[in-house]
């Protein structure tokens, strides 16, 4: 048929199969070879049923993303679904792994559908700003009902295929070979007369207006912020308002709509980044990992349990290294607590907790760390403690055994020179809750083996983590940029703003919270240590501000403590508190500050364009290989969101002409010292480009 779909004819049946590397997208050529396919299979009078079926890994998983943003090379998708919805003889997709997007829109054109126990189902189009533009609003609701397709259509998410089986949306789930599974259905199918159909010719289910209205309240909290759920949501309606041949038109127009936007922009260019990551510049990909078998971790306090929690939920044997007898009990309780929790919920059995939990050997003894490929260490954040694990580790462990420290800030090159071994020396920065949070941070020291990059990087992905690399420098790409934030965050608290203000003004554009209500969930005491550990490197200016020493001292320990910068109750939900105010007056006075009155717009630029620029320095200096690594750092390690694509690309957006000139003004009114523009973003104002090109 075409390079992508090859046509073969099996007694009265005839196969179309797609094999369109990776996942088998909607392609140009796999929409030509589908469309030849079914012409051919209607011609043929000796062909009774079309197969439509995959190679490789999965059934189509969308639209071909590479494709968007471009002219679209006829047949469109659209198109190729109206032949299947015209088509006399029945089509029969025959599914297996994710059937995703577009994938899931011509599997549901098909007129009967069967998948192997594992598929997955779902519309991931909200994911990149878009919505279905295929027929997947309309057909959905008349084979699955209006719940589970306001769910699947406006939330992104999947379904298996026991629940795609009791909703309608497949026919039958095939056990064994799928090619085989699918020729049996088809001739079942013939022999028991059944014919073409079309979800089209359905009817909608009975309107539910107190759904939409529902569903319109859970995306204004879950997807807060965002335009595509609303826009997909609004999609479903149209069959209420017109026949299914009119709804897909508007669909589709609603799609190009969705596709021309900036959130969508926005999030195809993050989905591009996320996997761009992976390939590291001038490390070869054919270069070989080493071998981890077994994991070590030493320090388990809140941030090594989660590490060896992560390690054994991907099925790998853990030494977890406790430095006293006391601890390590109770952080293997705290552990078994952690995946109770799970198992209560219903995410866990109690079968695979056990399993995990016996793949964790506890050790007080750091040479049982001897066993193991790759140590992390998750020790107090103190250099001095560090320096002496590092030296410890470099004697105990077999040499070649990676030692990665898990220190956010702390230098990297001075532990891999304390180590002995400074090219088996790496960081592996993970976020807290380690077990939980996707994104890894991982660092190259300056004498770090390029096979410990590949290998760190590989490792990251086996245990479901989202790795980027970052070279050595204080705070790495997500905490020096977020000390800019914080020092801003600050400062405009000494000026006049409140702090309350402060974080309205973050979470209305998009973050989850802003920095104050952050603080008091992270811990004020944490804060404070890290800023006491930064003492030497901070400026007059930074000392004075000692909001977050002051709260220390008086007990205000953020939410553990029930008071912070806010006050907490049982509900655990930010209250304003009063004294905060007082302690903020009482700085003012004692301090001589003329305290004025801050717009939100100040507010805004002034957080986030200190990000921007300490970005920039970050990107000229090479820590981050690309602004690729920021972006996708700053999405998921503090909830910079998403559909802004990230604060490199955000800027972009906005012309950096634009940013540096807000950034001149900032340095006209508060100085060099903060204020002095990267000159990379000089330079690439200069030029009248973006950080991407
Ligand atoms: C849509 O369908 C619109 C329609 O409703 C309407 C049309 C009119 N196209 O994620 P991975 C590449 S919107 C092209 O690392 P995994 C990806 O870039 C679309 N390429 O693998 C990477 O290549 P590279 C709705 C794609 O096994 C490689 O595949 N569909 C596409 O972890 C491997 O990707 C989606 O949003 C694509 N659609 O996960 C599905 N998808 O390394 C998005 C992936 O060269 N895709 N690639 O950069 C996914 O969710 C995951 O890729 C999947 C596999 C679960 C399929």
């Amino acid at each position: 048929m075409t390079q992508t779909v090859t046509y073969t004819r099996h007694g009265a049946f005839a196969e179309a199969l797609i094999d369109n590397p990776p996942v088998n997208a909607t392609s140009a050529s796999v929409r030509a070879g589908l469309a030849a396919a079914i012409r051919t299979a209607e011609e043929d009078p000796a062909v009774q049923a079309l197969i439509i079926r995959c190679a490789g890994k999965t059934f189509i998983a969308g639209a071909d993303i590479k494709e968007f943003g471009k002219p679209i090379a006829p047949p469109q998708l659209p198109t190729v679904i109206r032949m299947m919805d015209e088509a006399r003889k029945p089509i029969i997709a025959a599914m297996h792994g994710a059937v995703l997007g577009g994938g899931f829109e011509v599997a549901l054109a098909c007129h009967y559908r069967i998948a192997t126990p594992s598929t997955k189902f779902g519309f991931p189009e909200v994911k990149l700003g878009l919505m279905p533009g295929a027929g997947g609003s309309q057909r959905t609701p008349r084979l699955a009902g209006l719940a589970m397709t306001i769910k699947l259509v406006t939330e992104g998410g999947q379904i298996d295929a026991k629940t795609a089986h009791a909703h309608g949306l497949i026919d039958e789930i095939a056990e064994g070979d799928l090619g085989a599974a699918a020729l049996a259905f088809a001739e079942r199918l013939v022999a028991a007369g059944k014919g073409a159909r079309s979800a089209r010719d359905l009817p909608m289910p009975a309107d539910d207006p107190a759904l939409f209205e529902a569903a319109r309240k859970t995306l204004a909290r879950k997807m807060r912020g965002q335009t595509a759920p609303l826009k997909a949501l609004e999609a479903i309606r149209l069959g209420y308002e017109m026949s299914f041949d009119d709804a897909v038109v508007r669909e589709l127009e609603m799609f190009r709509e969705a596709m021309a936007g900036p959130q969508s922009k926005a999030l195809r260019n993050l989905f591009a980044a996320e996997r761009e990551v992976a390939r590291i510049p001038g490390l070869p990909e054919t270069l070989a990992p080493r071998p981890i078998k077994t994991v070590g971790v030493i320090g388990l306090g809140t941030m090594g349990r989660g590490i060896a929690m992560a390690a054994a939920n991907a099925g790998l044997p853990v030494i977890a290294v406790g430095l006293d007898l006391n601890n390590l009990d109770q952080a293997l309780r705290a552990i078994g607590k952690m995946w109770s929790g799970n198992v209560a919920k219903g995410s866990l059995t109690q079968a695979t907790m056990d399993e995990r939990l016996a793949l964790i050997t506890p050790s007080a003894d750091p040479t049982d760390l001897a066993a193991a490929d790759l140590v992390i260490e998750a020790v107090t954040e103190d250099m001095a403690i560090k320096t002496e694990v590092f030296a410890r580790l470099g004697a105990v462990t077999r040499p070649g055994t990676i030692l990665a420290s898990n220190t956010s800030y702390l230098d990297i090159d001075a532990l891999a020179t304390a180590s002995g071994r400074p090219e088996d020396v790496c960081g592996m920065h993970f976020f807290n809750p380690a077990h939980v949070m996707r994104l890894l941070e991982n660092v190259r020291g300056a004498r770090t083996a390029p096979d410990v990059v590949a290998t760190i990087m590989a490792f990251g992905k086996r245990i479901g983590k989202l790795p980027i690399l970052s070279g050595v420098c204080d705070g790495f790409i997500v905490n020096r940029m977020l000390a800019k934030r914080s020092r801003e965050a600050f400062f405009l608290v000494e000026e006049g703003a409140n702090p309350e203000a402060i974080d309205k003004v973050l979470v209305s554009f998009g973050f989850p919270m802003g920095p104050f209500a952050l603080g008091d969930l992270a811990g004020l005491d944490v804060q404070a240590a890290a800023r006491k550990a930064r003492k030497a490197s901070a400026t007059a200016r930074e000392l004075r501000a000692d909001f977050v020493e002051q709260m220390v001292a008086a007990g205000r320990l953020g939410q553990k403590s029930g008071a912070g910068w806010y006050r907490y109750g049982e509900d655990r939900k930010p209250a304003h508190d009063p004294e905060t105010d007082r302690l903020i007056a009482a700085h003012a006075q004692k301090h001589g500050l003329l305290r004025r009155e801050v717009r939100a717009d100040e507010i805004r630029e002034r957080l986030l364009y200190a990000m921007v620029n300490e970005g920039a320095k970050i990107l000229g200096e090479g820590i981050a290989p690309r602004p690729h690594e920021i972006d996708v750092a700053m999405v998921n390690g503090i909830g910079f969101p998403a559909y802004t694509g990230g604060p490199m690309f955000w800027a972009d957006q906005i012309g950096l002409g634009k940013v540096l000139a807000s950034i001149e003004r900032f340095r006209a009114d508060y100085g060099d010292e903060y204020w002095a523009p990267a000159p990379l973003l000089v330079a690439h104002a200069g030029q009248g480009r973006g950080f991407y090109g």
